[in-house]
């Protein structure tokens, strides 16, 4: 948890949500779709003072979890809003006992305590970084690359992103597209830092195949398995060498406890989104700390809004592998904030001013905005 203090509690007026369609540069595939837009919420938390916002991160069809933004919408509007207003002033530390009654839902809860999160802060003129427990003001730069059409152009994708100074390469795997995307890659460029992220396509009767990756000195494989296969993900793990990092079976600090304790996970990736909000995930990042476990910042294709807020996440002293903390420009040409994350040396800094350290970009907000609905108390 926080270590220099609680934020200010805030008067809630009202909150905000849009729902935004952002295309993407190019079509990102992974072993359970692509995608070529972007949709998204946006959270605007209404108060006396400057408003807060926060982003809720589901795609539009629940294929990497059970979330999906027309659901995160209506559960918000339904329930986790009302609860929230019938609160008179709120405390961040406080949403999530609010949010606890109702069950699951976490990326919708945690873009609804963003938004209070970054409200509460700014009131107090406070860096996000710096109350969540930032030791850097730069975290390095990974990217997230998806499958291509053969290893041939993913090598190029690949090369055009360490040009650019990308620090940690990520591919993604599926069933038929793993050894031979990993070998073209591994044989182009040599000692770079190579992980790969299956998305749970895979289950322990491939474990043979999995195996093969070992002899590319991979970082970690990621997901292998089903979000609920913790055991199978501890049997995968005796027979493998590369280290295995679970992403979506993380879902809480408790979570994250029972994994490392089963031996299922030697690493662990933080999104603040499935673990129900950016306090929740501070929490992970300390089992893991205290278990000796290294952690990176996961990322799931956010706007401004959510990039800053992950790079303030990924400046915790146990963040100590390059998270997929990318510049906006790997995902948008045109973000939703008036200062887009970019890439400095392979870095992305980690935003100074108070909240979450980004000011909005009217203008692209409301181009992006396909619906938007306010509860006011
Ligand atoms: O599994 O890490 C993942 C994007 C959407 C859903 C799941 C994942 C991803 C990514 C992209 O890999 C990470 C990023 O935002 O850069
Ligand atoms: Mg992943």
């Amino acid at each position: 948890m926080p270590t220099s203090g609680d934020a200010a509690a805030i008067a809630l007026d009202g909150i905000e949500m849009r729902v935004l369609r952002i295309p993407l540069v190019s079509p990102f595939t992974t072993s359970f779709g692509t995608e070529t837009m972007r949709e998204v919420i946006v959270v605007r938390a209404l108060t006396d003072g400057a408003d807060g916002w926060g982003e809720i991160v589901t795609a539009s069809a629940p294929l990497y979890s059970s979330e999906y933004t027309q659901g995160a919408w209506d559960v918000a509007l339904r329930w986790l809003i009302p609860a929230l207003l019938d609160v008179r002033t709120v405390r961040p530390e406080e949403v999530a006992g609010i949010l606890s009654p109702f069950l699951g839902h976490r990326m919708a809860k945690a873009g609804l305590e963003l938004a209070v999160l970054d409200a509460a802060l700014r009131s107090q003129g406070r860096p996000l970084g710096q109350y969540l427990g930032a030791v850097t003001d730069r975290v390095p730069s990974g990217v997230s690359v998806g499958i291509q059409s053969d290893p041939a152009v993913l090598v190029d994708v690949v090369g055009g992103y360490l040009d650019a100074g990308y620090r940690r390469i990520k591919i993604k795997i599926k069933p038929g597209r793993d050894v031979a995307d990993t070998a073209a890659v591994r044989d182009a460029f040599g000692a770079i830092g190579l992980q790969v992220d299956a998305n749970a396509a895979y289950t322990l009767a491939d474990a043979d195949v999995l195996a093969e990756l070992d002899r590319f000195d991979l970082l970690l494989i990621e997901q292998p398995l089903a979000e609920d296969d913790l055991t199978e993900h501890a049997e995968l793990a005796r027979r493998l060498r590369t280290p295995i990092c679970l992403d979506e079976s993380v879902v809480s600090a408790k979570a994250a406890a029972d994994a490392i304790a089963l031996g299922s996970a030697a690493v662990v990736n933080i999104k603040a989104g499935r673990v129900g909000g950016y306090l929740e995930a501070v929490a992970v990042h300390d089992v893991c700390r205290a278990a000796g476990v290294p952690v990176w910042c996961g990322g799931m294709l956010e706007t401004g809004i959510g990039r800053a807020a992950n790079a303030a996440l990924a400046a915790l002293p146990g963040f100590t592998l390059p998270g997929d903390v990318s510049a906006s420009d790997r995902f948008y040409a045109r973000d939703i904030v008036t200062e887009p994350a970019v890439l400095e040396d392979g870095y992305v800094r980690v935003p100074t001013g108070p909240g979450i350290g980004v000011e909005i970009d009217v203008l692209a907000l409301d181009d992006f905005t396909v619906a938007r609905e306010t509860l006011r108390r």
